[in-house]
């Protein structure tokens, strides 16, 4: 499966959502909307919000009902991105092919960018039209991406940086780095969807188990995290352990999970043939 060629219709209604929502670059004060637009709308795979659309369909809804949680979803993680590649942090030069937004706009207009995603995401998730949904929203994803979950993640990776790591640990900074906020894309398309109490569960489940699957393969891509503290086949085989059980927990929704199966099938995908864990 081509990802890019099944999730055409999605990937395009989340890209039209982007641009809609993120201010004109020539919005005074231009530089901060120019660069707010520059870190969300170059490139990406917008993996997040293409689970959030597919969770919502999955449920028995509209994927049309679930665009601005989606789109709300990926701001943030186009913040955190920003934020991530900082001098402080990781003091990348290149995301996605082209210059970081420090690199490109200099270090403090690149903080305030991150900032500037982070409290646009949750205004688009006030606009949510059934107030109900949207105060649920808000405090699923502000708990998932706050210092109980990403924030949190993030920060047990920096103080592990100097330790030798353990696996609980490795396995606590990638459920709350990575992990918490691909559950909770599956989380939003589900309540978007009004899922049943059942069907919730199913969705949560899987977003959860995908969450952890998409970061032991980056990890793999990376020659890094379980890699030092695993044998690679070991890693290849929780990763597909994980896709195995997370499609068992959709697959009793029927015809509706087929894009939640793909998902889950382009990730497996994504695990690269050969791997050579990094040596420090
Ligand atoms: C708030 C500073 C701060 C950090 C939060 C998410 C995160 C922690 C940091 C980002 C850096 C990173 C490599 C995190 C691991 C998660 C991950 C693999 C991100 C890349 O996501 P993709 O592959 O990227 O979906 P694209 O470019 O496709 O959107």
């Amino acid at each position: 499966m081509k990802y890019e060629n099944y999730f055409k219709n999605y990937i395009q209604l989340i890209e039209k959502t982007l641009n809609e929502i993120l201010p004109q670059g020539n919005q005074y004060p231009n530089v901060i909307h120019e660069a707010m637009r520059y870190a969300v709308l170059h490139g990406g795979k917008r993996f997040r919000p293409v689970l959030t659309l597919a969770a919502a369909e999955a449920a028995g809804g509209k994927t049309e009902d679930a665009r601005l949680a989606a789109a709300g979803i990926e701001l943030i993680h186009a913040y955190s991105l920003v934020h991530d590649d900082l001098p402080a942090l990781d003091n990348d030069a290149v995301r996605r092919g082209n210059p970081t937004v420090h690199k490109k706009f200099g270090e403090s207009i690149a903080v305030l960018t991150g900032d500037g995603l982070l409290t646009l995401a949750f205004n688009v998730l006030s606009q949510i039209s059934s107030a109900e949904k949207a105060v649920r929203l808000i405090g699923e994803i502000s708990t998932a991406a706050g210092s109980y979950g990403m924030i949190g993640g993030q920060v047990a990776d920096i103080e592990s940086s100097d330790r030798t790591l353990s696996l609980p640990m490795l396995d606590y900074i990638n459920i709350h780095k990575t992990g918490k906020l691909i559950k909770v894309s599956a989380v939003a398309g589900a309540v978007m969807g009004g899922a049943s109490p059942k069907g919730f569960q199913h969705i949560a489940k899987y977003g959860e188990l995908l969450g952890l699957a998409f970061q032991s393969i980056d990890d793999m891509l990376d020659g890094d995290g379980y890699l030092q503290l695993m044998k690679i086949r070991e890693v290849r085989q929780k990763v597909r352990d994980l896709i195995a059980q997370a499609k068992r927990e959709v697959r009793v929704l029927g015809k509706r999970s087929a894009k939640l199966i793909a998902l889950a099938n382009y990730l497996l995908e994504r695990m690269p043939k050969k791997v050579h864990a990094k040596v420090d």
